[in-house]
């Protein structure tokens, strides 16, 4: 496996794998969420490159870039171990130098859930992941359920700029108790940790009512909601029920496919999470 940091080293090594090439774009601190992705692009691709890259332009003033979590030596032995042939770990400064002034950026679907807590976190992760694509230049690209919106997005932008990428989403990987891996989650304290297996219940409670034959969205919604207060350490930001694609609430009949999702805090400790709906 090869590391590398700068644009010329990149271009050098990627020329040298052979075709079709698969990309894992991550923040690293990795764990099983991530190498899941690995996984499934190793099976699915000839080459594969991993990029392991704590975006500045995706996190907003008082958000947790300066704590999130490094542990490069530990990542690239887990990615060596996946069968990644290329990490690319760029330096901030030169994937954004001085001056830097262009932007990507999706407009409506980044309007709601995520895009409205957080202003500008996707024309970050739009901006980075042009860049990544650009420069790594894969036939196919693996990104996790678990960031819901951020897969509409990408897939969106990738239809929109006629990218000859396939965007692959793999499905969501949990703890035991259903506490949707992360990175963050090396937050939570022994309390908030066990009080973060909250989201996963409430989502599953909303999914249990559905299988029950519960269509009105306001119900499944105040039934997640419900879920979510009952644990004393938990404040939802909030609940949706909406179409998977388009990420617009659902007001009238849901069906099948509807996208679950909520952002909670558990102490300090923003968490998201998300299921489809299912009969
Ligand atoms: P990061 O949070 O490191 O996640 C990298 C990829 O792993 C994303 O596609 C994410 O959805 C996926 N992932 C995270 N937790 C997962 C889980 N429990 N199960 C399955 N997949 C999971 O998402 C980002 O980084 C950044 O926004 C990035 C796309 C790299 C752009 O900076």
């Amino acid at each position: 496996m090869k590391t590398v940091k700068t644009f010329s080293e990149l271009r050098v090594a990627r020329s040298k794998l052979a075709e079709p090439v698969g990309l894992v774009p991550t923040m690293g601190y990795l764990h099983e969420g991530h190498l899941s992705l690995a996984r499934r692009a190793r099976q699915e691709c000839t080459s594969l490159i991993a990029t392991i890259f704590i975006n500045p332009t995706q996190f907003g003033p008082g958000e947790d870039l300066s704590t999130y979590p490094r542990d490069i030596p530990r990542d690239l032995e887990l990615l060596e171990k996946e069968g990644v042939d290329l990490v690319w770990i760029p330096n901030a400064i030169d994937m954004y130098p001085l001056g830097f002034q262009s932007w990507v950026r999706v407009s409506e679907l980044t309007q709601p859930l995520e895009g409205a807590r957080r202003p500008e976190h996707f024309r970050g992760v739009t901006t980075v992941v042009t860049k990544l694509f650009n420069a790594t230049m894969p036939q196919k690209a693996y990104f996790g359920q678990k960031d819901a919106q951020q897969a509409a997005v990408i897939r969106r932008m990738v239809s929109d700029l006629n990218y000859h990428i396939q965007i692959v989403v793999c499905p969501t990987v949990r703890e035991p108790d259903g506490l949707a891996m992360s990175s963050r989650n090396t937050y939570l304290d022994k309390d908030e940790r066990r009080a973060a297996a909250v989201l996963y219940r409430a989502l599953n409670t909303a999914q249990d009512a559905y299988l029950k034959g519960e269509r009105d969205p306001n119900i499944l919604r105040s039934l997640m909601n419900a879920e979510l207060i009952s644990e004393p350490f938990a404040r939802p930001q909030y609940v949706s029920c909406a179409h998977p694609d388009t990420l617009m609430e659902h007001f009238g009949r849901v069906e099948d496919g509807a996208l679950l999702s909520m952002a909670v805090y558990i102490g300090g400790t923003r968490l998201i999470d998300n299921i489809l709906l299912e009969e």
